[in-house]
């Protein structure tokens, strides 16, 4: 019988290779892991549960928060904040840093987390996720964790991942050593390793974009996806960004969210640095691909507001070099 490695045994061989590991990381990630079982059990049973819809309030970004993501929210918050293992949270959802409540001690980590990704796609069944990225405070440890603690660059993360909620539930993450899946096996609610050392495909099959807004590109960006084209790729996209990532991650593709001159209110895109463009930027670069916001990596970006918005070119190394290339004006 093939090994079975839960998502914990895989986690504590990893921390092994580092004898200064107190577990406290590893311990972070059990907690994730936890919450996606949460999660995954209410959107499998969303519509049974009347929890489908809408609550009629509204996110810091100005969009309509449906339950699942407050549900969301609130789970990964409520199996984080007593632990003692983190200085401070952010969340999509919420406007400000979250605060380890004053009875709970602080920890010397700080979680960032897009709680329920592509939320809109709830109500029509499609795969949805949560994008989780994990740093070392910056602040005094046994003080109370700081938006400068939250408000660092990508190469500062020490572990980011996702949890895909689709036909299988799968947590994806890495701890800066390989890339690695895990499905979640529901009758013994265990998260097993089925995709270790994931790598993206040498040989890109999909480009990823919302074409129905090409007008809004810069004439650059046009022209990028032409080539794409010319070079057979076939485009996919779902509109749920940690599908769209997961599919080009285990199939090579490029996934981009380019500046468009559609919304004034976001000039550099629709994507967010912190806890989605960031982590999934962690990934890529550790499955062997890249990330950046056309002229720059992802990880290289100092953050300046908690939900500040970027450009993301992700996936295949060298068709993220191909955007950075048509943007500096310079043609294959
Ligand atoms: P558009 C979902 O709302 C999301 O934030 C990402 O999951 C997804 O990639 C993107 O927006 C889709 O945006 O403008 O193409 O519908």
């Amino acid at each position: 019988m093939e090994k079975v490695i839960t998502i914990e045994r895989h986690i504590l061989e990893q921390q092994k290779q580092h004898p200064s590991a107190t577990g406290v990381l590893t311990s972070i990630l059990y907690d994730i892991a936890l919450a996606g079982k949460v999660i995954a059990r209410e959107t499998t049973r969303a519509a049974l549960a009347d929890i489908l819809g809408l609550t009629g309030r509204f996110n810091v970004q100005g969009e309509e928060v449906a339950k699942l993501d407050q549900y969301a929210n609130a789970a990964i918050v409520r199996l984080n904040q007593y632990t003692g293992r983190l200085a401070v949270m952010a969340s999509e959802e919420i406007a400000e840093i979250i605060p380890i409540p004053d009875e709970f001690p602080t920890g010397r980590y700080v979680l960032v987390f897009d709680p329920l990704d592509g939320s809109s796609n709830i109500d029509y069944s499609v795969s949805i996720g949560t994008i989780f990225s994990i740093l070392r405070r910056k602040s005094p440890d046994g003080t109370r964790g700081t938006l400068e603690d939250c408000l660092q660059p990508g190469r500062e993360i020490v572990a980011a991942g996702y949890i895909l909620y689709g036909p299988s539930t799968m947590m994806i993450y890495s701890a800066g050593h390989g890339v690695h899946g895990f499905t979640l096996d529901q009758t013994v609610g265990e998260f097993l390793l089925t995709h270790p050392n994931i790598r993206i495909p040498a040989k890109p099959k999909y480009y990823s974009v919302n074409q129905g807004y090409e007008r809004y590109w810069a004439p650059e960006i046009q022209a990028y996806t032409r080539e794409l084209q010319a070079r057979d790729l076939s485009l996919r996209y779902i509109g749920s960004l940690v599908a769209d990532f997961h599919r080009n991650l285990l199939s090579g593709g490029i996934f981009y969210y380019p500046a468009d001159t559609r919304d004034p209110k976001t000039p550099h895109g629709k994507l967010r640095l912190l806890y989605e463009a960031a982590p999934l930027a962690f990934l890529a670069e550790q499955a062997g691909g890249a990330a950046s916001d056309g002229t720059q990596p992802i990880l290289d970006i100092q953050p300046t507001k908690l939900h500040q918005r970027t450009p993301l070119f992700i996936g295949n190394r060298e068709l993220v070099e191909l955007a950075e290339g048509f943007i500096r004006h310079e043609r294959p």
